[in-house]
């Protein structure tokens, strides 16, 4: 294993807030980015004092979206800030926001102004809606983009409301999104020696992941029913892409299904997908030989009117299994399935644990803390995940690495510019 991280040496301005933003600057600060994340002083990032768990602690919120961090405190209205932030401007890689529409325009830092100072540096942004959209004024926050980019209006059943994810598709989503413009565009930097603005959308990000529901519409209108989804044979079709409940998104019919224990553990279930080319091993699994070669079950095509009556029989194998049990047998019949987890299992889970998916740091005033570790693993490196810092933790030495002085740094202090 390497001791050095690819972004080694790459500064990034971390100008944003609640989830999106901040998301993709602590994964670029794992692959080893200087993270300056800039707040306001006194009350720095909402998420800060949003939801605690520990009266006058920094909230879990904020500490799983910005470990690895370092925290400038800095009131970029005042003539001092602005002067900071311009020298800060000139001295990094990328800046990094996701402010209301508008916003850093007002502060003085238009798109043009940060080229003026430094035509290197990559102005990376998330706004709810893309430039020029019709919607490009509004504030967006994590349900509002599920709504906007088509996830919320195909989850869910049938025969209720539009649904939102408990994944933020909107937020974290987006940072992700936004981490690969960045990466792509400091790829790009050294072949032109340009920065460029990297902007995206909530809306366009969670449309990108809703991209087999667009397919789904575009067969719609031509054909007319969608032979995946539960309304199809029996129930009817309207010209939009209906809500399918738990049904399996591409061509493998699938569903959420009960197992022993249910009645009281509200995730006592297993996800059981049907494959096509599985039924063999599907039918010995279940016990139901007779399935195999009739003409009545051995085509995805037969099976298609009686999917829930199959689905029922299999939730009869399942009533004396726990949804581990189950997948046990399963997996030795190579069945794609998995159990239902909650978050208290995912916090437990030893495999988890092992891999660095989910891992417990230190912070300065919480002490440990458990959080989510890197998704993305790499055989020549694994990101040390740090706990997150208090509000302004690095003012001084920010400053200090500008060129600023003991003195003009107390004036700052003294005139509340950081
Ligand atoms: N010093 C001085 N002022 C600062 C500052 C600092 N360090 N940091 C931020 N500010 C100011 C901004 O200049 C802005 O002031 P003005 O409105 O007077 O110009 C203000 O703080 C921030 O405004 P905002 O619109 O970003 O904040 P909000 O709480 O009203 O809205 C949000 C929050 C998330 C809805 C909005 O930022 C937004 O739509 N962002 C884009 C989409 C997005 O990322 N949403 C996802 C958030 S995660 O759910």
């Amino acid at each position: 294993m390497s001791n050095s991280l690819p972004l080694d040496g790459v500064r990034i301005i971390d100008f944003t807030h609640v989830q999106a933003g901040p998301a993709c600057t602590q994964l670029l600060a794992w692959f080893g980015a200087d993270v300056i994340k800039v707040e306001r002083p006194g009350s720095g990032d909402v998420t800060r004092s949003q939801l605690r768990d520990i009266p006058g602690v920094d909230a879990l919120y904020f500490t799983m979206l910005n470990s690895n961090k370092r925290s400038l405190s800095l009131n970029t209205k005042t003539p001092e800030g602005k002067e900071v932030l311009e020298k800060l401007i000139k001295e990094s890689d990328v800046l990094v926001e996701n402010f209301g529409p508008g916003a850093l325009d007002r502060m003085g830092f238009s798109w043009e102004r940060i080229q003026e100072l430094n035509p290197k540096l990559i102005h990376a942004s998330v706004k709810g809606f893309s430039d020029g959209h019709h919607y490009e004024d509004l504030k967006v926050y994590e349900n509002v983009a599920q709504c906007a980019g088509g996830a919320a209006s195909t989850t869910g059943f049938w025969d209720g409301p539009p649904t939102v994810s408990g994944a933020a598709l909107g937020d974290s989503n987006t940072g992700m999104h936004l981490a690969i413009g960045i990466l792509t565009a400091l790829i790009g930097r050294e072949k032109t020696g340009k920065g460029q603005k990297v902007a995206c959308s909530m809306q366009d990000a969670v449309l990108n992941l809703c991209r087999v529901k667009m397919r789904d519409q575009l067969r719609l209108d031509r054909v007319g029913h969608l032979e995946e989804y539960p309304q199809y044979p029996h129930g009817e079709f309207s010209d939009v892409v209906p809500r399918g409940g738990n049904a399996g998104g591409g061509g493998q019919p699938g569903w959420v299904l009960k197992c022993k224990g249910w009645e009281t553990d509200p995730n006592a279930y297993i996800y059981f997908t049907i494959q096509g080319h599985a039924w063999e091993p599907i039918c010995r699994a279940l016990d139901k030989p007779e399935w195999i070669d009739d003409p009545e079950y051995m085509t995805a095509e037969a099976r298609q009117d009686k999917i829930f009556d199959i689905f029922a029989t299999i939730e009869d194998w399942l009533k004396d299994k726990t949804k581990f049990e189950a997948v046990d047998i399963l997996r030795k019949f190579d069945i794609p399935c998995a159990p239902v987890l909650s978050m208290k299992e995912l916090a437990a889970d030893k495999s988890l644990r092992e891999s660095g998916s989910i891992v417990e740091v230190e912070h300065k005033e919480r002490g440990t803390y458990l959080t989510i570790g890197s998704p993305i693993k790499f055989s020549d490196m694994k990101p040390v995940i740090t706990g997150s810092p208090l509000l302004g933790e690095h003012t001084d030495e920010v400053l200090t690495g500008l060129g600023y002085n003991r003195e003009q740094i107390a004036a700052m202090h003294e005139a509340k510019a950081v």
